[in-house]
C-alpha cells in the first residue's frame, strides 16, 4: 500500500511565459518575459529597453502551447496526470495591467484550457504571477516598488477567481517571491517584480518594500477568493535551497540560520500574517523605514495561505567570516559548494536528502499541507538515430527525490498534497532562456537559436512516469 495519500496530486508544472508562445496574439500585452533575451550558461539574459529589432526573445514563441495545449494535454492525460500546473499570464487578461476592464479573448483562452485539463480528470493548479507581469507596469508605475501595484495585481487575481471558480480550486499568487532575496544580481528583481535598478539605488530596501507590496496584494487576494468560493486552497509559492552550513563550527551554524532568515522570511509573513522580530530587527539596525501601515498589518494577518507551495532543485552551503560578525547574508557572494554531493551541467547542486530536510523544515516551523509544485533535473537530451532519447540521468534524479519525499511522509508524518515536476514537457528555460536545458518527458524540437518542427516525442522518462503515477509512487 502507497504511503501516498489516495488523492495524492502527481502531475507537471509549467508556467505560461515559458511554453505559449504567442506573445502578441489574443489582444496579449508584452510582458517582463517578453524583454528577456535567450542567455547561455553562465551568460545571463539581456534585459532590453522595450522589444528590441534582431534580439532574439526565446518566450515569444515558447514551445506555441498556445496552439498545441490540445496535443500536449492529452499526452500529460496519458501520463495518468491527475493534476497540470500552470500560471495565467497576467497580460493575456490586462495587455498593460491599468485597464479597468479585462481582455475577454484572453480570459476565453484559459477556459478552453481548463475545460481541456477537466476533459480527462486533470485538475488545474493555478499560479497567479509566474515572472510575467506585464511590462507597462514597469515603465509606468517602476514595478512593486509602487503601493499602485496592490490594486492591479488584486483586480486581476479577482477577475480570475471570479470567472474560474468552478474550474480551480487550488491557486498560488506569486511563484518563488523569495527568489528576490537575491537582489544584487539582476535577474530576479525584474522577474519577481518588474524592478530594474538604477546605479547608486539601495537594492536591498527597494527589494523589502516590494516584497511587502506584494505580500499585502498576496493577502488581499487570499481573502477575496475565500468569499469568492470558500473551497479555494491558495498557497505560497517558496523556491527551497535549504542553506546548509560549511562545518559544524558555531559561527556557521548561526551565519545558516541568518542565511535562512534573510531567504524564507517570506513564508512567515504568508502563513503567520506577521513580520517576524528578526526581520523587524533587521529593518532597525539598517535603518529601513519601510512603508508598512498599520491597515497592511491586518490585511496580512487576515490573508494567511491554506497550505505552502514550493519548488526544490538544489541545496545551498554558506559559511561564517570573520568580518561579518552580525552574520549579514548576500546570497550573490556568501554561497559556497559543499563538497559532499554533485552539481548538475548548470552547477545546480544535487541533494535529493535536502528534500526531505526541506520537508521537514517546513513543517516543523508550520504543520501546513505542503505541495512540491516543481523539482526537476535540467540537462541535455541527445537524440538517438532513431529519435528516442534515453535520459536515464533524469530518471535517477526524479527517483531519488520521490523517494525522498516518500520517506518524509512514511517516517516524518508531512501532510503532502502533491508532486509537479517542472517542465513535465520541454519549454524556455526561466534563468537562460535557453531550450537546451531541457527537463520534460516529452521532447520538443526546437534549439537555442529558435530553430526546429516544435515536434513533440516522448522520451524514456515518459512511461517511466506513468508507472510511477499508476502505482501511486510504489513503483520508481
Ligand atoms: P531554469 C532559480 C533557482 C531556483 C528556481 O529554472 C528557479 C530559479 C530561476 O532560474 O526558477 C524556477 O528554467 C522557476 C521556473 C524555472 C525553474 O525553476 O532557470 O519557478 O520558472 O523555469 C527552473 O532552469
Amino acid at each position: 500500500m502507497s504511503s501516498l495519500r489516495k488523492d495524492f496530486l502527481w502531475g507537471g508544472a509549467v508556467a505560461a511565459h515559458q511554453l505559449e508562445g504567442g506573445w502578441n496574439k489574443g489582444g496579449k500585452g508584452v510582458s517582463v518575459a517578453d524583454v528577456m533575451t535567450v542567455g547561455a550558461n553562465g551568460v545571463p539574459r539581456e534585459i532590453t529597453n522595450g522589444v528590441l529589432q534582431g534580439k532574439n526573445y526565446p518566450n515569444h514563441e515558447g514551445i506555441d502551447f498556445y496552439t498545441h495545449y490540445k496535443e500536449d494535454i492529452k499526452l500529460f492525460a496519458e501520463m495518468g496526470f491527475k493534476c497540470f500546473r500552470t500560471s495565467i499570464a497576467w497580460t493575456r487578461i490586462f495587455p498593460q495591467g491599468d485597464e479597468s476592464e479585462p481582455n475577454e479573448l484572453g480570459l476565453k483562452f484559459y477556459d478552453e484550457l481548463f475545460d481541456e485539463c477537466l476533459k480527462y480528470g486533470i485538475e488545474p493548479v493555478i499560479t497567479l504571477s509566474h515572472f510575467e507581469m506585464p511590462y507597462h507596469l514597469v515603465t509606468e508605475y517602476g514595478g512593486w516598488r509602487n503601493r499602485k501595484m496592490i490594486d492591479f495585481f488584486v483586480r486581476f487575481a479577482e477577475v480570475c477567481f471570479t470567472r474560474y471558480k468552478d474550474k480551480v480550486k487550488y491557486w498560488m499568487t506569486f511563484n518563488e517571491i523569495n527568489n528576490q532575496a537575491n537582489y544584487n544580481e539582476d535577474f530576479a528583481p525584474f522577474t519577481n517584480s518588474g524592478i530594474a535598478y538604477q546605479p547608486g539605488e539601495n537594492r536591498e530596501k527597494i527589494m523589502y518594500q516590494a516584497a511587502h507590496y506584494e505580500l499585502v496584494a498576496s493577502a488581499l487576494a487570499v481573502k477575496i477568493g475565500h468569499e469568492i468560493n470558500p473551497d479555494f486552497q491558495i498557497g505560497c509559492m517558496i523556491a527551497m535551497c535549504p542553506i546548509y552550513p560549511l562545518s559544524c563550527k558555531p559561527e556557521d551554524m548561526m551565519m545558516s540560520v541568518s542565511a535562512m532568515h534573510k531567504r524564507y522570511w517570506f513564508t512567515d509573513v504568508h502563513v503567520r500574517g506577521y513580520y517576524p522580530g528578526y526581520l523587524e530587527k533587521y529593518f532597525q539596525r539598517k535603518g529601513f523605514n519601510l512603508d508598512i501601515t498599520v491597515e497592511d498589518k491586518l490585511l496580512l494577518l487576515e490573508g494567511c495561505v491554506d497550505y505552502i507551495g514550493f519548488s526544490y532543485y538544489m541545496s545551498f552551503t554558506t559559511e561564517s567570516k570573520s568580518d561579518n560578525p552580525q552574520y549579514d547574508y548576500d546570497e550573490s557572494k556568501d554561497l559556497v559548494r559543499n563538497p559532499y554531493v554533485k552539481a548538475s551541467d548548470w552547477g545546480w547542486q544535487i541533494d535529493p536528502v535536502g528534500l526531505r530536510y526541506a520537508m521537514n523544515w517546513f513543517y516543523d516551523r508550520y504543520q501546513l499541507p505542503l505541495f512540491i509544485v516543481e523539482n526537476g533535473f535540467g540537462a541535455i537530451d541527445q537524440l538517438n538515430s532513431d529519435g528516442t532519447i534515453d535520459d536515464d540521468y533524469r530518471i535517477d534524479y526524479l527517483k531519488a527525490h520521490i523517494e525522498a519525499m516518500k520517506t518524509a511522509v512514511e517516517e516524518d508524518g508531512i501532510d503532502l498534497l502533491g508532486y509537479t515536476p517542472w517542465g513535465c514537457i520541454d519549454l524556455v528555460s526561466a534563468g537562460t532562456g535557453e531550450m537546451k536545458k531541457r527537463y520534460g518527458f516529452i521532447y520538443v524540437d526546437k534549439d537555442n537559436e529558435g530553430q526546429g518542427t516544435l515536434k513533440r516525442s516522448k522520451k524514456k522518462s515518459f512511461d517511466w512516469y506513468k508507472q510511477v503515477i499508476a502505482t501511486n509512487g510504489e513503483q520508481l
